[in-house]
């Protein structure tokens, strides 16, 4: 039987006998799914050298204190996309494979066409590898013309198909989860829905973990990657990485993007790594492998490449003093679109002068850092509090019941199933602050830091806070600016 929308959601791993007859009906929704064999898949993936094992590059990196670098890179054709990624390996810790917009909405037959149309041109005509057309085989081509591990990063709410065929050719690591490839990329696809379908992603990851093969999950951190608060993103984390937990998943990267001012940064992935433990312990979680991913910028770039340099660098550099596992990089040309592979090159280059000369120095762990950590903590706990008291011990339902009720609220996220009523700003620093805390449950003291934090800004300023603030800082980064000042 395929999933019924009818049917309540729980947290509760998917059953064989619910997962088998699932699988049927996902591979049969499009002819390259005929190819997917588990067996073959956990035979090849038990093969592959560590080197070319996500997780086991992941914990390497962290036991040593060190920070990945990961471009990301896409195009429509597999030979391109294995030129492309064989270029840009040399200057990288770990690969990506971005997937195209129409995979991501499962319109297998607009990649076919978009693949036709990029022979014809000679180059690619999408804005990623559609995996699924490419199929297993070309998959599988694909990983083994490369030296290291191999990520699959898109912003699917349903994933199922992809997962299967990419997880069986080889890649070793699959971005996303029902929360945050649902609220910030889609706009009416039920909340219901795309969790479900990601527990069957989690629960796929879970049957290689029952073979032995350790697949890396990555739920997506900078959401619409405008203005986001810590511990809104760090909230769709850990729910993400519960409701995977639950599937069976043994290998969880959260992640984090970066808001621009160094110390909340800095305490953003240090709380995010404590959060995670602290919770999925307390949920009876053990012998999991934890580690924290830090975006470059997601916001709006200068257009001036040179400028563009100065927000890569800066997120460099709070990805290493943060002590992040991995850092996702940004290229010179991320104001114009999809990069070639040399922009692609130099935001990496960029980026490694940046780790090499601040990987090895002592991290900042200053009174203003604990003084963020904390605050972020109260924050999340009150937050996830109540969604998993309106779950009544269920926390796929407690996750609808706050989104419904605007307790977890994303801001500037297009879903219809998102209340938008939350107002972030940022204050005489730079730090991601609340300005309106919609229905988000926040303690009062919190919310009362947050106030005087806004108001040193609105001084400095001479100005009111207001709507006009908040769009000044949502195009400040643009405009070569942090914080959105007056001119
Ligand atoms: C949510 C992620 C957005 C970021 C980049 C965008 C942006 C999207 C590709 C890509 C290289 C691609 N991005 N598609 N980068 N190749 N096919 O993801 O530029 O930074």
């Amino acid at each position: 039987m395929p999933f019924d929308s009818m049917e309540p959601l729980v947290n509760k791993r998917l059953s064989d006998r619910i997962f088998d007859s699932e699988r049927e009906v996902v591979l049969g929704t499009w002819p390259t799914g005929a190819d997917v064999n588990f067996k073959d898949g956990v035979r090849y993936q038990l093969g592959l050298p560590e080197k070319k094992q996500f997780s086991a590059v992941m914990k390497a990196a962290d036991d040593a204190g060190r920070t990945l670098l990961q471009p990301r890179a896409g195009v429509a054709l597999l030979q391109e996309q294995i030129t492309l990624l064989t270029d840009l390996q040399p200057h990288c810790d770990v690969l990506p494979t971005t997937i195209d917009a129409y995979t991501r909405h499962n319109r297998y037959d607009k990649c076919a066409n978009g693949i036709a149309r990029s022979r014809e041109a000679g180059r690619s005509l999408m804005n990623g590898f559609p995996a699924v057309n490419h199929g297993l085989h070309g998959c599988r081509e694909l990983v083994e013309a490369l030296d290291k591990p191999v990520q699959v990063r898109h912003g699917t709410p349903d994933a199922r198909l992809l997962a299967e065929i990419t997880l069986a050719a080889g890649f070793t690591s699959y971005e996303g989860g029902g929360i945050s490839y649902n609220i910030p990329y889609a706009k009416s696809v039920k909340l219901k829905d795309s969790i479900r379908h990601w527990q069957y992603c989690d629960r796929l990851v879970g049957r290689y973990e029952d073979e032995g093969v350790h697949i890396n999950r990555e739920p997506f951190g900078p959401l619409t990657g405008t203005l986001v608060p810590p511990f809104v993103s760090h909230c769709v984390m850990i729910l993400e990485g519960l409701l995977a937990l639950e599937q069976g998943v043994k290998c969880l990267t959260l992640g984090y993007g970066q808001g621009g001012n160094l110390v909340q940064d800095i305490a953003a992935i240090r709380s995010l790594r404590e959060l995670g433990d602290e919770y999925f312990n307390a949920a009876g979680f053990t012998g999991y492998q934890l580690s924290a991913v830090f975006h470059q910028w997601m916001g709006g770039f200068p257009d001036e490449e040179s400028s563009a340099y100065g927000v890569i660098c800066l997120g460099a550099a709070a990805a290493s003093l943060a002590g992040a596992t991995k850092v996702i990089v940004k290229t010179p040309h991320e104001a114009g679109g999809v990069p070639t592979m040399a922009a692609n090159r130099d935001g990496l280059r960029a980026t490694r002068q940046m780790i090499n000369m601040l990987g090895e120095q002592q991290k900042p762990a200053g009174e203003d850092v604990a003084l963020e950590t904390d605050m972020i903590k109260r924050e999340v706990r009150a937050v996830l509090s109540r969604v998993f008291a309106l779950g009544e011990g269920n926390i796929a339902l407690g996750t609808i019941r706050a989104f419904e009720s605007g307790v977890m609220d994303i801001p500037f996220a297009p879903a219809r199933a998102n209340a938008g009523t939350l107002m972030p700003i940022r204050d005489d620093n730079g730090a991601l602050r609340v300005l309106d805390k919609g229905n988000a449950p926040l303690p009062d003291d919190v919310l009362a830091f947050h106030r005087d934090k806004i108001a040193e800004r609105a001084s400095s300023e001479g100005r009111a806070p207001s709507f006009q603030m908040v769009i000044d800082d949502v195009n400040a980064i643009s405009n070569s600016r942090l914080i959105g000042r007056p001119c």
